[in-house]
C-alpha cells in the first residue's frame, strides 16, 4: 500500500552535511520525495512532534538538541515506506544500529545526555500522519 512517512535530517545531520546522503538513500531505495524543506524548529512545533517523550528525563536535552540548528524535512512516498525508512534509518542506539543503516554507518554515541542519531521517522501510519500535520499543514 502507498504510504506517506515524516522524516527528519536533524541537526547533527544538517550540520555534517548529511542532507543529501539521506535524500540520496531515500531516492536510491525507490521511494518518492514529496516535500523538501529545511525549518528551524520550535519548542511548541518540537512539543507536539515529540508529545509521546514529554516529561521523560532526556525530553529537554532533544529539544535543545532539535533546536541547535536547522532541520531538513522530508515527506516520502512509496510502499510500506514508514516501516521501510525505520529500516533504513536503523535502530535508535547509533552504536548497535547496523551497517548498512544511516545510524549505524554514519553516527556513533557521544557522551552526552540525549542521542545524536542523524535522523527521525515517524513509527506507524498515525504518528505519520500526525506529525505531517505538524510539519506540513495542508499537504
Ligand atoms: O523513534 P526513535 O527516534 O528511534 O526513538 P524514540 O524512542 O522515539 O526517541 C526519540 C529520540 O530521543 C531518539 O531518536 C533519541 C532520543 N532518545 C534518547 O536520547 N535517549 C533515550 N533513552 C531514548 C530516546
Ligand atoms: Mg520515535
Amino acid at each position: 500500500m502507498t504510504e506517506r512517512t515524516l522524516i527528519l535530517v536533524k541537526p547533527d545531520g544538517v550540520k555534517r552535511g548529511l542532507s543529501g546522503e539521506v535524500l540520496r538513500r531515500i531516492e536510491a531505495k525507490g521511494y518518492t520525495l514529496v516535500a523538501v524543506e529545511l525549518r528551524k524548529a520550535t519548542p511548541e512545533l518540537l512539543a507536539e512532534h515529540y508529545a509521546e517523550h514529554v516529561g521523560k528525563p532526556f525530553y529537554d536535552p532533544l529539544v535543545e538538541f532539535m533546536l541547535s540548528g536547522p532541520v531538513l524535512a522530508v515527506v516520502a512516498e512509496g510502499q510500506r515506506v514508514i516501516e521501510g525508512f525505520r529500516v533504513l534509518a536503523g535502530p535508535t542506539d547509533p552504536t548497535t544500529a547496523p551497517p548498512g543503516s544511516i545510524r549505524g554507518d554514519l553516527a556513533r554515541t557521544w557522551d552526552l545526555p540525549v542521542i545524536h542519531n542523524i535522523v527521525h521517522g515517524s513509527d506507524s501510519p498515525e504518528s505519520a500522519e500526525r506529525e505531517i500535520g505538524i510539519w506540513f499543514p495542508g499537504i
